[in-house]
């Protein structure tokens, strides 16, 4: 049995005025009932330290760079590495990052328990648009604040395991979780900030992103035979409305724990990596079953192209 205790630390809502020292506060507060509950990693969401700041359009970059870090650890963020380090607790962390030659990335970092960062990923399904749309019900602005990742899918060995990670969009596409599995991941850990209801529908409300979450971050664990540990900043910020849905799902793709509310709320569970093994080594026996031969297209076509009529 390889375990790792992981608690999944939703976040509830950050709102537009609320700083990085209060939300590093309430981090370290989930952080010690990680550490109660005996956990050796905690998943923070996606964009953890701030509003979800996409909503809001902007046209002064100076504003704009205002939401992104341009360090890991910064000044605002040491505390809770360092009590993560004096917990021995790994963790996942999003944020928005600023490279010092200046792109923009919506990040996580992957840090171990002896508080190094061992991996980082950048978004590489960016949703949404690059200019006011005023035919949203709200705006949804990554494709305007971020380049889409140059990382690819890595995946890295921690606490006697094979961890990957992505981001919250990331989540709705198969390759995602393909190019990991290729790669051995156990454990796919991912934050998310999904409005409750969708932009362009507004019938689509939040039972339908519930449960296309659900069946996303399921089917994925499943065909991979991976733990999926899928972690929300949830409830209203600043009048919108984000989905809670936390969840912990196993290799089978069931799922163990599930948030209940959309505050600050922590979900934990002792995950046996050893439990991808079955699935690996039978109907996801990747190399006695693939058939690349066949898979040609997935990668030189973005689009769908209909056949002639
Ligand atoms: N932050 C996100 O990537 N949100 C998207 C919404 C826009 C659909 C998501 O896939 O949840």
């Amino acid at each position: 049995m390889r375990e790792i205790v992981t608690a999944a630390l939703q976040m509830g809502p950050i709102q537009k005025a609320e700083t990085r020292q209060d939300v590093v506060e309430r981090m370290i507060a989930l952080l010690d009932r990680a550490k109660d509950a005996g956990a050796t990693l905690a998943v923070f969401p996606e964009l953890a330290l701030t509003t979800f700041f996409p909503r809001w359009y902007m046209e002064d970059q100076a504003e704009v760079d205002s939401w992104f870090e341009t360090e890991m650890p910064s000044a605002e963020t040491r505390p809770l590495f360092d009590r993560a380090k004096a917990y021995g607790i790994g963790m996942y962390l999003g944020y928005a990052e600023k490279t010092p030659d200046g792109h923009h990335f919506n990040t996580s970092v992957l840090v171990s328990p002896q508080g190094d960062i061992v991996g980082k990923y950048r978004k590489v399904h960016l949703p949404g648009h690059s200019e006011f749309d005023t035919d949203r019900a709200f705006q949804h602005l990554e494709k305007r604040y971020f380049e889409p990742g140059d990382l690819g899918f890595p995946v890295w060995r921690s606490q006697d395991g094979i961890l990957g990670m992505c981001i919250c969009n990331d989540r709705r596409w198969p390759e995602t979780y393909r190019v990991m599995g290729l790669q051995g991941v156990e454990m796919v850990m991912l934050g998310f900030n999904t409005p409750a209801v969708n932009s362009q529908m507004s019938a689509e409300g939040p039972e339908d992103r519930l449960f296309h979450h659900r069946l996303s971050v399921q089917a994925g664990a499943y065909q991979n035979a991976t733990w999926v540990i899928a972690v929300a900043k949830a409830g209203v910020e600043d009048g919108h409305p984000l989905i809670g849905g936390s969840l912990i799902v196993d290799p089978n793709g069931k799922i163990v724990a599930e948030s209940t509310t959309e505050d600050d709320e922590m979900l934990v569970h002792a995950c046996d990596l050893d439990l991808c093994n079955f699935g690996k080594e039978t109907i996801f026996d990747f190399a006695r079953h693939r058939r690349i031969e066949h898979y040609g297209l997935i990668t030189q076509r973005t689009g769908a192209e209909l056949p002639p009529v």
